[in-house]
C-alpha cells in the first residue's frame, strides 16, 4: 500500500516483507565485516545509532565533516559490496513509487537500540541529487519525524515498522528529517533482539 508524505515522498508499507529473514542474515554478515561504530559528528558528540555500510562508497562522519569515502576507516578495507537481493529490492521499490533507473552505490545501515535517535537533519552530501533516496525498516518500529526545507518548519510524524520502505525524491530529497527516541518493544519477530535496523540507498557519485 503507498502513502503519499509529501510531493515525491512515498512510503510503501510492507513492501519489503518478504526479505525481513534474508535482510536480517545480510545484516549479520556485512557487520562481520565492517562493524557497527558510533561516530563522532564534527561538533565532538558521538552519535546513538550505530552505523556501518556496503557497496562502493560509505558514509562516515568524524571532526573534519560528513563525508563519503570507498574505504572503512576502522579496517583501511574497502567497505563490502552491496548484496545483489538488497541492489535489487531498492531498485524495485524506486520503480514502484515512479523513479526508474535507481542506480545506488552506497548502503548505509543504521541500528538503532532503545534510546538511540537522529536529531533532525539533511541528507545533501550526494553528488547526484536527480536520483531518489531509499529506506527500509527492519525490527523495532520507529517514529519518524518529517519536516521541511528549513529547521523551523514543523514535523509530520510517520510511524514506521518492520518491511516498511520510504522512497525521497524530487522536491522531498532535502527535507529536514530525524527519528525519534526509539522506544523499547517486543520485536515483530519473537527470535529477534530489541533492536530496529534502516537500510539507507544512495547514489552518491555522478554517473
Ligand atoms: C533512518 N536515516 O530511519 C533514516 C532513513 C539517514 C537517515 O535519515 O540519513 O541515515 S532515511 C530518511 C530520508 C532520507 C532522505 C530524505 C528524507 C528522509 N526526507 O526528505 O525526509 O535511519
Ligand atoms: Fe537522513
Amino acid at each position: 500500500w503507498q502513502e503519499n508524505l509529501a510531493p515525491g515522498a512515498v512510503i510503501l508499507r510492507g513492501y519489503a516483507t518478504e526479505y525481513v529473514p534474508a535482510l536480517f542474515d545480510m545484516i549479520m554478515a556485512l557487520s562481520k565485516a565492517a562493524p557497527f561504530r558510533h561516530l563522532r559528528t564534527p561538533s565532538g558528540h558521538t552519535m546513538s545509532v550505530g552505523m556501518t555500510n556496503c557497496g562502493d562508497l560509505g558514509w562516515i562522519s568524524d571532526e573534519l565533516g560528513y563525508r563519503y569515502t570507498p574505504t572503512d576507516p576502522e579496517t583501511g578495507q574497502l567497505w563490502p559490496p552491496m548484496p545483489a537481493l538488497l541492489r535489487q529490492l531498492a531498485e524495485d521499490a524506486s520503480s514502484a513509487a515512479g523513479y526508474s533507473g535507481f542506480n545506488p552505490d552506497a548502503c548505509l545501515i543504521n541500528r538503532y537500540y532503545p534510546g538511540s535517535r537522529l536529531t533532525l537533519h539533511q541528507d545533501k552530501n550526494e553528488r547526484d541529487m536527480s536520483q531518489p533516496i531509499v529506506s527500509v525498516s527492519l525490527g523495532l518500529p520507529a517514529m519518524f519525524l518529517f519536516g521541511g526545507l528549513t529547521r523551523e518548519q514543523t514535523c509530520k510524524r510517520f510511524p514506521l515498522t518492520q518491511g516498511d520502505v520510504m522512497v525521497w525524491g524530487g522536491p522531498s530529497r532535502l527535507n529536514y528529517h530525524g527519528v525519534m527516541p526509539l522506544k523499547d518493544a517486543i520485536p515483530p519477530s519473537p527470535a529477534q533482539e530489541s533492536v530496529r535496523y534502516n537500510l539507507t540507498f544512495r547514489r552518491v557519485s555522478a554517473i
